[in-house]
């Protein structure tokens, strides 16, 4: 199951207490003090990691907590430090304070670590208050609280480029077209109900990740359909392909379709306007399609260039458009990800 938001409770390890304890041993009179530090609590640390892609082992999950620190033993035996909690996240990973929404870091980079939560500090043994004139010291301390928080994990799938359109376009058909991944295609809307991500690898072995994610209809904005919770994973998208069913079959014309999508999209984050947008008439190979790209392209209000006829099914025209998608400037537009 794709789960990309999850709430948790995170508790890091309490310090170990220190102990009060004397030296006794044989010959020895007034040994003196021997009790031995706490040890360390573990501390929750988050670490995001390319293998994963959603929030799911999360999900039954409400307080995770790090191991305490063990107490500190006679012999000015140090107790055992708690061990560290590493959770790991997909790349991609907001994390937000639970109450105010705030971002408090965002995990994009593989094996990228955070601290989120200290672990408490061991208290002290009575070996440790020892001073030349207090020589048998009967004090110790407690070790102290781990650190603790509320937060809110927010995936936003990290990818290149993302598809666009309403149910039944093609998005899905499109992206096992272009990349290696194999994903639920079928003659009805709404088959993906979760994105998808695959990628075209280029010859440096560097890859392209395109995401493929459940279709918009009008009024997304206001939680028809699928709502728009999921452009959320084309907001750090660098291209959008909008991807148009030109073959009108569902009733539908693909100018229209094509505004309707560019609305929507404002009104979910008026910047992705803004982002380089390539556009794919899909489903060229059906009759229908002719006279609606005829039309498309008399009424296409920007650059002919940007616009790609093809047949994700025939693999008609995918050359091309895989071409442009590889043509896309490299660096990472500097976003406002929160
Ligand atoms: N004739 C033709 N049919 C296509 C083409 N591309 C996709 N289809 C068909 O259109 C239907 C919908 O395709 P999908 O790829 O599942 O569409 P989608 O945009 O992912 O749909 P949702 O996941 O519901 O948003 C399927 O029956 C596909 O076989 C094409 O180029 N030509
Ligand atoms: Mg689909």
């Amino acid at each position: 199951m794709f789960i990309d938001r999850v709430k948790l409770t995170l508790l890091a390890g309490k310090g170990g207490n220190g102990v009060v304890a004397w030296r006794r041993e044989k010959y020895i009179p007034k040994g003196g003090p021997s009790g031995g530090n706490g040890g360390k609590g573990g501390s929750i640390i988050l670490q995001a990691d390319t293998q994963l892609s959603s929030l799911e082992w999360f999900r039954h999950r409400k307080i995770l907590k790090a191991e305490n620190g063990g107490a500190g033993g006679a012999n000015n035996r140090q107790g055992r430090n708690g061990q560290d909690l590493i959770l790991k996240v997909p790349c991609g990973t907001l994390i937000k304070d639970a109450k105010t929404g705030e971002v408090l870091f965002d995990l994009t980079m593989d094996q990228q670590r955070w601290v989120m939560c200290k672990g408490g500090k061991g208290g002290r043994g009575n070996d440790s208050f020892k001073t030349p004139t207090n020589r048998a010291p009967n004090t110790c301390t407690e070790g102290l609280e781990g650190e603790s928080c509320e937060v809110e994990f927010e995936l936003k799938l990290i990818a290149d480029v993302g598809l666009v359109g309403f149910p039944n376009a093609g998005k899905s058909t499109l992206i096992s077209a272009l990349t290696d991944v194999r994903v639920k295609i079928a003659p009805y809307p709404f088959t993906t109900l979760q994105p998808n991500l695959g990628y075209i690898q280029l010859e440096d072995y560097s890859r392209i990740f395109i995401a493929d994610i459940p279709g918009i209809i009008e009024n997304a904005h206001l939680n028809r359909g699928l709502g728009i919770e999921f452009l959320r994973h084309i907001e750090r998208t660098r291209l959008l392909i909008y991807v148009l069913d030109a073959s009108g079959i569902d009733g539908r014309d693909p100018i229209n379709d094509f505004r309707i999508l560019q609305q929507e999209l404002q009104k979910y984050n008026p910047e992705l306007l803004t982002r380089p947008f390539l556009v794919a008439l899909n489903k060229i190979d059906t009759t229908e399609a002719l006279e609606h790209l005829a039309q498309f392209r008399k009424e296409y209000p920007f650059d002919p260039s940007s616009l790609y006829e093809i047949s994700a099914l025939s693999g008609q025209g995918i050359e091309a458009l895989s071409l442009a998608i590889q043509g896309i400037p490299k660096q990472i537009q500097n976003l406002d990800f929160s």
